[in-house]
């Protein structure tokens, strides 16, 4: 059991933007496993390597109800996307705060997984939408950064009395 420790907003590592993973070794089932951990433990549904302080290109996540379908995407991209979707957000690193934002409603992915083998995912609705919001982790983007400066400041000072 590992958890690993999640950074939370303003802390400047979540801007890092993470690197391409170039060799999937027996490293990344360590890590993907370590961080799925840690994504259960803190009740989250997705999960960017950047939140961990790691910044390579690798997302877990699962929006399964009894928690026990893990989905992992290594250097993951959205290759096509269509229309507009606004929904609630959370994010573990910007705990106990939530605000509407909006997604593009279909996404096509594509990414690789523990083998290194290529897969593309076409989906709409939560997984969506949690795709779009782990990539921008991947990118140093929190949700925080669609909101206006006033309520981002909002969310900075309740945060900072934690
Ligand atoms: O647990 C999470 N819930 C969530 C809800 C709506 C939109 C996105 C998310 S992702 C978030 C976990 C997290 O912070 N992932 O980066
Ligand atoms: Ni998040």
């Amino acid at each position: 059991m590992t958890i690993l420790n999640i950074l939370s907003f303003p802390d400047p590592r979540l801007r890092t933007n993470a690197k391409t993973v170039k060799t999937i070794n027996s490293d990344y089932k360590t890590l993907t496993t370590d961080m799925l951990e840690t994504m259960y433990a803190a009740e989250g549904i997705g999960l960017a390597a950047t939140q961990v302080n790691i910044h390579e290109r690798v997302v877990v996540m699962d929006l399964s109800e009894d928690r026990n379908q893990p989905m992992i995407f290594i250097n993951p991209e959205i290759i096509e996307k269509r229309g507009q979707a606004e929904g609630s957000e959370g994010c573990l690193s910007v705990p106990g705060q939530q605000a509407m934002v909006e997604r593009s409603e279909w996404v096509k992915c594509r990414y690789q997984d523990l083998d290194g083998e290529t897969h593309e995912l076409e989906t709409e609705g939560l997984l969506a939408i949690c795709i779009q919001h782990e990539l921008d982790h991947l990118q140093g983007k929190l949700f925080v950064d669609y909101l206006s400066k006033l309520k981002r400041d909002r969310i900075r000072k309740k945060l900072a009395k934690k």
